[in-house]
């Protein structure tokens, strides 16, 4: 598997791809209502320490706060990125985790959360836009927004980018150890049919997040994953009941650690964080089930109560710069939207990707599914407390 024959390959086909990943994602759904409060408070100038190195990457020096506040998804930086930040424009970067972006709307909406930068989902980003949570971008202060890949812009859940530019994207699945697993799975069998999934009693997991653990026992049982039909619902919950008992946890924390350390040997996991723990442990691969699996694109946002929403600007262009776009994803193993930085990649990442399973190429990609919202979907949430009860 030499990289010179698979390099420029695999990028034509992940740019063909995200054009169908477009044409999918853009068809659907609905414009989100414009927030009624948009006059969101101009960004309280706060001066960076008088001898603060700066570089072009900073913008106004004189706009910056000291202290920028990111809530982001676990694994999901190289935080090397915070300190080279700080060095070149004297803003200090902390960072809070959440597992769920159920968890990140309740924190935004119960208010005066302090977060000037947040990481939702695509349907997340929607339901933000319509609470009037999230503040809308000063593009003037992005201008890396333009190495976007252009067929990355515009989803439906944000159609302009009014509130939000794409920051990774990848697929949720199931990872294994090929220790335990000499033949591949290839269904959620392997993870919901009791009796599997109970010769690894203790050692599997799924990933804490009532969107994707009931969309994936509604996908095994073939439903969709935005099915909210009462009886399937219940279904579901049955059979995420009868898995409970043999499962060691809900993780989305600490599943990429539990894997590399072979403390779970079967988890319903995300791709890049597959990826990550397949780094330190190469008996560590990932599949998307026959029945069907998910699509995301997680998006950089600012909540409408951001105390340094021009500092968030900042950042968000820093991230998108070529380089640093490049280091984050050699880091997090999932895909970048950012054209220039796909050519920056580390030659083995392609390698580590394809090895383990986590390439979408079109059969994949035909049997993925964007998580949506609509008015129902709040059933989720039901079946998620009577699962998470008992
Ligand atoms: C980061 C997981 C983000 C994927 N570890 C969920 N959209």
């Amino acid at each position: 598997m030499k990289l010179s024959d698979r390099s420029p390959l695999r990028l034509l086909i992940l740019s063909l791809l995200l054009l169908s990943i477009l044409a999918g994602c853009g068809a659907s759904g609905t414009a989100p209502a414009a927030p009624s409060g948009e006059s969101a408070a101009a960004p309280a100038p706060a001066a960076p320490a008088a001898d603060a190195p700066t570089s072009e990457r900073c913008g106004d020096p004189s706009k910056l706060s000291d202290v920028l506040r990111f809530f982001n998804w676990a694994d999901y930086i190289d935080e090397e990125i915070f300190a080279q930040f700080e060095a070149e424009c004297g803003v200090k970067v902390t960072q809070d985790i959440y597992a769920s972006n159920e968890d990140l709307i309740a924190k935004l909406q119960a208010g005066n959360a302090g977060y000037d930068l947040v990481i939702p989902s695509d349907y997340a980003v929607q339901i933000l836009i319509n609470a009037s949570l999230l503040r809308p971008l000063e593009m003037a202060n992005i201008p890396n927004a333009a190495n976007i890949d252009p067929n990355l812009m515009g989803m439906y859940y944000d159609p302009e980018n009014t509130y939000s530019v794409p920051y990774q994207w990848g697929t949720t699945g199931i990872a294994y150890n090929t220790t335990v697993y000499p033949e591949a799975p290839d269904s959620w069998a392997a993870i919901f049919d009791p009796a599997q999934v109970c010769e690894q009693k203790g050692f599997a997991s799924m990933l804490d997040d009532e969107r994707e653990s009931i969309g994936a026992a509604l996908k095994f049982l073939g439903y969709s994953y935005n099915d909210t039909d009462a009886d399937h619902q219940a279904q579901a919950r049955d059979l995420l009941l009868a898995q409970k008992e043999c499962l060691a946890g809900y993780n989305s924390e600490n599943y990429i650690q539990s894997l590399s350390s072979e403390e779970v040997m079967i988890a319903h996991a995300w791709s890049g964080g597959t990826a990550q723990a397949r780094s330190e442990n190469e008996n560590v691969k990932f599949f998307i089930p026959k029945e069907g699996g998910t699509i995301f694109m997680d998006n950089m946002s600012i909540p409408v109560d951001a105390p340094n929403a021009y500092t968030a600007e900042i950042f968000i262009n820093y991230l998108l710069d070529p380089q640093i776009g490049a280091q984050l994803s050699n880091y997090t193993y999932y895909f970048t939207p950012n054209l220039a930085a796909q050519a920056l990649l580390d030659p083995d990442y392609y390698a580590l990707l394809e090895s383990g399973g986590m390439l979408v190429d079109e059969a994949v990609l035909a049997r993925l599914e964007w998580i949506k919202r609509d008015d129902q979907s709040i059933v989720f949430s039901d079946t998620w407390t009577a699962v998470k009860a008992r």
